[in-house]
């Protein structure tokens, strides 16, 4: 009796169990509940080993290099499909996956843009990059009418000078920041013209003397302690911070704006490198991860949607009724997507990068 009760991911994972004993998972930092991790080792019978990024260029440079020593990493679309190119990634085994069933077209209609058919990777979690604010810090030094939800408040330097006082942080993220600031010029943010990506250079020197750090996780928790007023970062950890400082009860009130001229719209994918160790137990890790329940249980716990369908109806309200986690349609259209840059033009981006950070 007690086998009849095994879920799909378990009757998937004894079938591998033989061949799969340990799963090496390469993520990102606050990015899943750790309840899940125990689930899964429980469930599966099979060790866990997760370790956490929070830049895409770092795990780019692993997966180029090769050996990486993990079964799945986590890529963004752009960066996906050029890993996809160079040969990084195998194919996924669908007979593996049966949970797959539980996918959500439309997203799985984006996501082919980056990996066509799907072939390589599963979503994980989609979001949006926008502006984090301290509330009542921003409007005490900028007024009630501070643009909170607008690139005006981190690219314009008049306001820039004025919040550098509280503390801003932006990601250090290249392929991000250069298309806001495209953004907030009106060129086109998925521009590959040398010439229209120059012109994001001084609108980013022009507010370095003001930004307190690059960095793409600090800020979660800078928000939440009030050690910082603004952060350019993503959705969800913002919604974190959020969390923290409320559940901190520190008086710090948290809030996330995509910005009204448009935010990026990216997509977190699983893929499994193509010298992964153990591909068996990779199969069995996105299988559990493709669970209806699993699924809800992370989005609810990390603030960021998913490519799950089945998942909904397990997400809290706070959640699925939030169009800042899952956009109605008219914030859909404000959205938009970026592709991969040829190698010439990312070694241009690349170049820009260092110079911004380093304000010279
Ligand atoms: N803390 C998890 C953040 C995940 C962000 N994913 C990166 C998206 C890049 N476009």
């Amino acid at each position: 009796m007690k086998n009849l009760m095994l879920s799909t991911t378990a009757v998937v994972a004894l079938a591998g169990a033989a061949l799969a004993d340990e799963v090496r998972v390469y993520n990102w930092s606050d990015y899943i509940d750790e309840d899940l991790l125990t689930k899964f080792e429980e469930e599966t019978g099979i060790d866990l080993i997760y370790d956490v990024f929070d830049s895409n260029e770092v795990l780019e440079t692993k997966m180029l290099a090769g050996s990486s020593g993990y079964d799945v990493v986590v890529p963004s679309g752009t960066f996906l499909q050029r890993q996809i190119s160079a040969g990084a990634f195998q194919k996924l085994d669908a007979s593996k996956l049966p949970n797959a069933e539980n996918l959500w077209d439309v997203v799985e209609a984006r996501t082919a843009q980056y990996d066509p058919d799907n072939a390589y990777s599963i979503n994980y979690m989609w979001g949006t990059t926008g502006i984090g604010v301290n509330v009542g810090k921003v409007q005490e030094i900028l007024g009630e009418d501070a643009p909170m939800g607008s690139l005006e408040l981190v690219f314009n330097p008049e306001n820039m000078e004025k919040l550098q006082a509280c503390g801003v942080h932006f990601l250090d993220a290249p392929t991000e920041m250069i298309p806001a600031a495209l953004k907030f010029i009106g060129e086109d943010p998925d521009s590959h013209d040398p010439d229209v990506i120059a012109k994001a250079e001084p609108i980013l020197l022009g507010v370095r003397p003001y930004v307190t750090k690059f960095h793409s996780s600090e800020y979660i928790n800078a928000l939440a302690n009030g050690d910082i007023c603004v952060a350019f970062g993503w959705s969800g950890d913002i919604l974190q911070a959020r969390d923290r400082a409320a559940e901190a009860e520190n008086g710090v009130e948290i809030a996330y704006n995509a910005p009204s001229e448009g935010a990026l719209m990216w997509f977190d994918q699983m893929a499994i490198p193509v010298d992964a160790p153990n591909p068996e137990a990779a199969h069995v890790f996105l299988n559990f991860i493709m669970d209806a329940q699993n699924m809800a249980q992370a989005s609810n716990y990390v603030y960021y949607a998913n490519g799950n369908e089945a998942s909904k109806e397990f997400l809290v309200e706070d959640v699925i009724g939030d169009p800042a986690i899952y956009p109605d349609e008219a914030t859909l259209e404000n959205l938009y997507t970026t592709t991969p840059y040829p190698a010439k033009v990312q070694r241009t981006v690349t170049r820009m990068w260092t110079k911004v950070k380093s304000g010279t």
